[in-house]
């Protein structure tokens, strides 16, 4: 069947991770999403990290598959040329440069807009317009410290902590997909294009809604009860850092299980769900606490909670994170074990699913990475590999009208 977004045509002037991971989306779902990179050069992450000598890395494969690749420099005349005969005829132009580049190589919003006025241009930076950081560069873990996420977590005797999850880049690529799918919802109605901007600090401060809650509540009455230091700790005018607590109405912790002392990932995650706690009583093998007024309600338990769960460690201590599940499942308790990558790289419900996947990369063979986490009844999605640098370059050339010399002659000049 034709796939959603066949017929979609992306200019994706985009590097690293944020811009990439929205482009790459969108080809899975049949987007024609075509890379302009610098001639010789490519997106950066072509050669970072490079696990095997002189191939496109995996930060590069895994973020820029289904896509075709054009090499193009865009500060000659007649590159400049060659990508506005591009913006003609695309439906979406995407980039991440620094703030200010593209306006530097003559590709204003305003310049854009007059080229094609049914184009949507979709822009990430690190920071909004008006912001007094937006002129500066953004990697990830900028974006994590800008948008609450790195002072809102780790412990609250440690320092801000990084999230190993990409909330600055990946996250803010899946914020402007939804912003590009939506602009083209609308141009359905207008007929016109719009600029779709997404910070990465944004993004981030996104995902920390509930904190910004907790924000607000402090406020109102000066603790937070679900985090580790009520009752007995103290709370500044600020959210602390709360370790590994549940963050919601819903109390848990990282609890030890058979082997720990070896394996950094023999934990599961243990919920301690308000209205499962009689059954969670039964797991844990102490059924008086279901009556007893220092356990019946979530208050009156959290001035002991570390008790609480040291007691259900001593019942899980002969069990395999695995085996705690199993167990733990049976009373309904909302749990899980904590999953290593190896783990979740070679776990089979995770491939069946389409989750992650097996892709075939010219030159390099074989690799894995993650699939669409998002599922269709109606189709799936196809991951195919990464172009090679400037793959493309010929036929989208010859699709532009250049001839076979004319072609050599844009190599000879370096503009492709
Ligand atoms: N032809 C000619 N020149 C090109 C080109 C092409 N095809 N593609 C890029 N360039 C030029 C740019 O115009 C720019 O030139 P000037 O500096 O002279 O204007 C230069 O290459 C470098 O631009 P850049 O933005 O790609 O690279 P950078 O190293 O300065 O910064 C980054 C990288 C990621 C920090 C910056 O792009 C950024 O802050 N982007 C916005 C936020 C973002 O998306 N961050 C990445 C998240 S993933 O970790």
């Amino acid at each position: 069947m034709a796939l959603p977004l066949e017929g979609i045509k992306i200019i994706d002037f985009t590097g690293v991770q944020a811009g990439p991971a929205c482009t790459q989306l969108l080809a899975w779902f049949g987007a024609d999403v075509l890379k302009v990179e610098r001639p010789g050069v490519g997106d950066v992450t072509r050669q970072q990290l490079r696990d095997i000598p002189d191939l496109d890395a995996l930060y590069f494969t895994m973020l820029n598959s289904n896509k075709r690749s054009l090499t193009l420099n865009t500060k000659t005349p007649e590159g400049k040329r060659i990508l506005e005969n591009l913006i003609r005829d695309a439906d979406v132009l995407v980039e991440n440069f620094a703030p200010g580049a593209l306006d530097r190589m003559g590709f204003t919003w305003e310049r854009i807009h007059e080229i094609n006025p049914k184009l949507i241009f979709g822009s990430v930076k690190g920071f909004s317009e008006g912001s007094p950081y937006a002129d500066i560069k953004a990697y990830e873990n900028v974006a994590q410290c800008a948008g609450g996420a790195a002072s809102t977590t780790g412990f609250w005797d440690g320092p801000p902590t990084i999230s190993g999850a990409a909330l600055g880049d990946s996250n803010t690529g899946m914020h402007l997909a939804i912003g590009i799918l939506t602009a083209l919802i609308g141009r359905q109605k207008t007929g016109q294009g719009q600029k779709v901007a997404v910070s990465m600090q944004d993004a981030v401060l996104n995902l920390c809604r509930v904190k910004l809650r907790d924000q607000e509540r402090l406020e109102h009455v000066g603790y937070l009860e679900e985090y580790p230091q009520y009752p007995n700790g103290k709370f500044s005018d600020t959210v602390p850092r709360g370790g590994n607590a549940g963050g919601g109405g819903q109390p848990g912790w990282v609890l030890k299980c058979k082997g720990w002392e070896t394996d950094p990932n023999a934990y599961i995650y243990f919920t301690v769900q308000e209205q499962n706690w009689g059954p969670t009583c039964d797991a844990i093998g102490h059924p008086e606490w279901k009556k007893d007024p220092a356990y019946t309600t979530a208050r009156a338990r959290q001035s002991h909670i570390f008790d609480i769960f040291a007691e259900i460690e001593k019942k899980l201590a002969d069990k395999t994170k695995f085996e705690a599940i199993e167990y733990l499942r049976k009373f309904g308790v909302p749990c899980a074990p904590v999953l290593s990558m190896k783990e979740i790289a070679y776990d089979p419900a995770l491939r069946a699913s389409g989750t992650i996947v097996e892709v075939v990369q010219e030159e390099r063979g074989k690799y894995l990475t993650v699939g669409s986490p998002i599922k269709f009844s109606a189709f799936k999605p196809d991951i195919t590999g990464a172009p090679l640098l400037g793959e493309h370059t010929d036929q989208v050339l010859a699709t532009l009208g250049y001839s076979g010399d004319q072609i050599a002659k844009l190599y000879q000049d370096k503009v492709v």
